[in-house]
């Protein structure tokens, strides 16, 4: 098996990473649906949908800048800056489904955030967008309109950037290596991007400890966790 797809490895130029909250783990943020994932604590859609914002924003947004100081305390892993290392030699893309920006924080470039960044606000009503740098006075916090503000995520029922999303299929299907990390690809339409790459002929490489849906249309699965695994993986892509 490892020779059939060193040979792959070896040749692949255009390589993309989906990742999700799993990649983030060994920085200390919880998953979703892990064991001390967050939607065992919390019901979802009492709290990442539009309509849960609007029947009480404070409860929102205290949960948000609760998660917000969380990762503002996490650094990236030897997972996430494995990926930024890659790409001084290949052409790297990160898709992620991961709001926390560690992506860029460890130095990767290509990121496309699918569901928004915990980092960045915008108007319920006018353009207004910006990135928080100071905590806020009262929340919810208002703009400069008078609308309230909200987190600039994506929630459940909310379409992805339509931008974001249309490089994501782009670079899912033109690339030659694909490899999934720390994802339960439980959420659409974000766990359609390995199959775009599958119909493409690309190489599939997962990374986590647990089987997924996808599993058995991988080449490769390395039932390890991202910081234990990416980095012996990316070193053996480089060396070629
Ligand atoms: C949309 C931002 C068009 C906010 C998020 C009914 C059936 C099917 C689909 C739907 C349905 N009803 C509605 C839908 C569509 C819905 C959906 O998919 N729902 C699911 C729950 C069924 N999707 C949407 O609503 C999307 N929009 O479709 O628009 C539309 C419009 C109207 C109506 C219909 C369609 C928008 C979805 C985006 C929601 N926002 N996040 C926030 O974060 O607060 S989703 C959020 O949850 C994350 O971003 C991520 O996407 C998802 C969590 O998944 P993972 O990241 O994979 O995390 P998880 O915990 O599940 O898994 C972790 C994995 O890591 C595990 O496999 C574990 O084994 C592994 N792991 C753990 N530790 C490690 C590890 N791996 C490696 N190393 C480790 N150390
Ligand atoms: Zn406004």
């Amino acid at each position: 098996m490892w020779d059939k797809i060193l040979d792959k490895l070896q040749d692949a130029k255009k390589i993309v990473f989906v990742t999700g909250a799993g990649i983030s783990q060994e920085s200390g943020i919880p998953t979703f649906r892990g064991k001390d994932g967050l939607w065992r604590k919390y019901d979802p859609m009492q709290l990442a949908t539009i309509d849960a914002f609007y029947d009480n924003p404070k409860l929102v947004w205290e949960w948000y800048e609760e998660r917000r100081r969380n990762i503002l305390d996490a650094k990236p892993n030897p997972g996430h800056l494995a990926i930024s290392e890659l790409a001084k030699y290949r052409d790297v893309s990160v898709l992620t489904q991961n709001i926390d920006g560690l992506h860029q924080r460890a130095g990767s470039k290509n990121v496309y955030e699918l569901h928004g960044s915990i980092i960045t606000i915008k108007c319920t009503v006018c353009s207004f967008k910006d990135k928080i740098t100071t905590g806020f006075l009262q929340l919810p916090p208002l703009c400069k309109c008078g609308n309230m503000l909200r987190p600039d995520v994506v929630w459940f029922g909310e379409t992805l950037p339509q931008d974001v999303w249309g490089s994501a299929m782009e670079k899912a299907s033109s690339c030659d290596l694909m490899i999934v990390v720390g994802t339960s690809l439980a959420v659409s339409p974000a766990n359609l991007l390995p199959v775009y790459a599958k119909q493409n002929g690309a190489t599939m490489i997962e990374v986590n400890p647990e089987p997924t849906a996808v599993s058995q249309s991988m080449d490769l699965s390395l039932r390890e966790s991202a910081a234990n695994a990416l980095p012996g993986l990316i070193d053996t892509i480089s060396s070629f």
